[in-house]
């Protein structure tokens, strides 16, 4: 019996020699430790042992035990150890290698396109005013000849601020009520850009918030020829010196007369197609002479001065002009698009 013991001990340890992985090791200790283990085997038959042999072989088949209890713990330990050593060397950083370049950033495309509109408008003399995004009720509306339940008002779905009076601009023609009573009496010649907001539903053509640009001219003799002058030299600078363009009778309160101003399609060069509703127009902007009670409200006296406006979405002209068919794109965020105007 104390042979058998020892031809055991011998063959598990050598095979436990083998053994590197958790799995495999668990297999070695059923077969020598388990319920139905060589070792436990033996331990049963020692009932039919004379009784004077019992308490030797008890006592070394206990110290097996013991030895095959002792080896599978190390090797745990070992197999665990190499585990995590191998994990390490897998996950290994090399600190010493080149990081991964940081590209420049680029300009969004409504400021570059905006960039673009400041450009050619400064070669015609106008200058750039920022004006605030949160307005006065009056200075949106009232000063622009829009009193309150005007009609008018539903062109322009307002979102109000808790503050009675005040609210997110619509529209960038407030500046024009700020520049006159800044610059009154001298002339004045300049663009408005910047963020207007609206209470509407987002579709492929409408944002609730969006760029405008608003111009404004004001002097002694400015007259219906330089508003379609400049406007047309704009459009052809920004789509192409072979654009026609034409002038469309429109309403708005703060201009008499207004106009839209409409530029051939780019895309089917006016034949008709899907992007121009088969018209062969595409409206680009609304414009009109400055109302004289809008001058007047701006410290102009409409007997002596004149004036002419227009408002323009940034969005919408790059639409136009990249043939993106959808404004959502514009400030969703996502590089693919964005990406496509570095
Ligand atoms: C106006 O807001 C007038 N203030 C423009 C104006 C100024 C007329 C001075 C006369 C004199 P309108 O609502 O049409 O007009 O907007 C002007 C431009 O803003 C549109 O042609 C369009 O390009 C852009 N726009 C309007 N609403 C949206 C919208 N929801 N999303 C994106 N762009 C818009």
């Amino acid at each position: 019996m104390l042979e058998q013991l020892r031809e055991l001990e011998e063959k598990a340890l050598h095979e436990l020699e083998d053994v590197n992985s958790m799995e495999a090791l668990d297999k070695w200790r059923i077969t020598y430790l388990g319920r139905k283990g060589s070792l436990t085997i033996i331990l049963r038959g020692m009932g039919q042992l004379p009784p004077e042999e019992r308490p030797a072989i008890g006592q070394a088949a206990n110290q097996l035990k013991a030895t095959l209890e002792r080896a599978y713990e190390e090797k745990a330990e070992t197999i665990k150890r190499e585990e995590t050593l191998r994990q390490l060397a897998e996950e290994r950083i090399d600190v010493t290698l080149p990081g991964r370049p940081v590209g420049p950033g680029f300009l969004h495309i409504s400021t570059r396109t905006l960039r673009e509109i400041y450009a050619i408008f400064a070669q015609m003399g106008f200058q750039v005013v920022e004006t605030p995004e949160v307005e006065t009720d009056v200075n949106n509306f009232q000063l622009l000849n829009i009193p309150p339940y005007h009609p008018a008002r539903d062109m322009w779905s307002t979102l109000h601020t808790t503050r009675e009076g005040v609210l997110l601009r619509t529209h960038t023609s407030p500046g024009q009520i700020r520049v006159m009573r800044m610059y009154c009496p001298e002339p004045i010649r300049v663009i408005l850009p910047g963020k207007c907001y609206r209470y509407e539903q987002v579709t492929a053509r409408h944002e609730f918030m969006f760029y405008q640009v608003e111009g404004l001219a004001v002097g002694y003799k400015v007259t219906m020829g330089d508003l379609k002058g400049v406007l047309t030299n704009f459009a052809r600078q920004m789509f192409g010196a072979e654009r026609k363009v034409r002038f469309r009778a429109s309403y708005f309160p703060f201009t008499e007369p207004s106009a839209e101003m409409d530029i051939d399609c780019i895309l089917c060069k006016g034949k008709g197609c899907r992007v121009c509703k088969y018209t062969g127009w595409l409206e680009i902007l609304g414009s009109g002479m400055v109302h004289p009670q809008v001058l007047r409200n701006g410290g102009y006296d409409p007997d002596m001065y004149t004036g002419f406006a227009f408002g323009m979405g940034p969005e919408r002209i790059a639409m136009l002009k990249y043939g993106i068919d959808d404004i959502r794109y514009f400030f969703a965020n996502d590089l693919r698009f964005l990406q496509q105007f570095a």
